[in-house]
């Protein structure tokens, strides 16, 4: 999953806190040992650790790539369909009249950066799935994004307050490499849940692995459990 391939000399160069390049486009700045440290001992409100084990704080949003669509907001549609009695399609602005919500939270990427304190603004994934209204049969969504990417969770992800459809990101528009117009943020789960370019939402019985999933990655990927490897974790 386009692990950065760093020298020796970018590696111990990343590992004192300086910028980097790694080949990826934006950039990658991984802070000093001792601020680590520090981080790590910082408590969640729910008791656990702020940065999950195994992962390394950077300073700014890696572009972690992937096929970008080609929507814009102004052609923009996110369909709603499967297991569903009020099938929806919905367009930016109408996106845009449903209840908007700013969240601050940490991302965790599988491959082992975390970013803290990431700024979104968009609406709770339980706003739009209310409005379908779930079958008793479902239990499952998978994301459906550009170029076939898809992703999939528990349906019971809706009523988590932290699943967001972002449109926003540190006040600008989402920029395209980040998934423009509209991206998921699923923060509690690593990064690949967060399907960018999203373009709908399938509402199923039977769970579906999605594109990392089916390539060996865990299917719930907690990362405080840290369920990367479904190979070496039953999830
Ligand atoms: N459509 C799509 N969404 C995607 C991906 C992708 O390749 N395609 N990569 C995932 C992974 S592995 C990560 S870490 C995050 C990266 O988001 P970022 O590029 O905004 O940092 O997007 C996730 N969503
Ligand atoms: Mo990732």
């Amino acid at each position: 999953m386009k692990t950065p391939k760093l020298t020796r000399r970018e590696f111990l160069a990343a590992a004192s806190g300086t910028v980097v390049g790694i080949g990826l486009p934006g950039t990658f700045v991984k802070l000093s040992d001792a601020a680590q440290a520090e981080l790590a001992q910082e408590l969640r409100p729910d008791g656990r650790t702020r940065v999950p084990p195994g992962q390394h704080v950077i300073q700014k949003i890696a572009d972690m790539g992937g096929e970008p669509g080609t929507a814009t907001r102004a052609d923009w549609r996110l369909t709603i369909h499967g297991e569903v009695k009020r099938p929806l399609t919905l367009s930016f602005p109408e996106l845009m009249q449903l209840e908007q919500i700013d969240l601050i939270c940490d991302v965790h990427c599988v491959t082992g950066w975390t970013l803290l304190d990431s700024q979104w603004r968009g609406v709770r994934l339980g706003t739009v799935m209310e409005m379908v209204h779930p079958r008793p049969t479902a239990g499952f969504l998978i994301f459906e994004a550009a170029a076939g990417y898809t992703t999939n969770v528990p349906i019971s992800d809706m009523s988590r307050d932290n699943v967001i459809l972002a449109h926003t990101l540190f006040g600008s528009p989402l920029p395209r490499p980040h998934g423009a117009p509209v991206r998921m943020v699923n923060p509690d789960r690593y990064f690949y849940k967060s399907a960018k370019w999203l373009e709908g939402i399938k509402v199923t019985t039977e769970d579906e692995p999605g594109y990392w999933e089916r390539d060996g990655f865990s299917n719930t990927a907690d990362p405080w459990q840290q369920q990367r490897y479904s190979r070496y974790r039953a999830s």
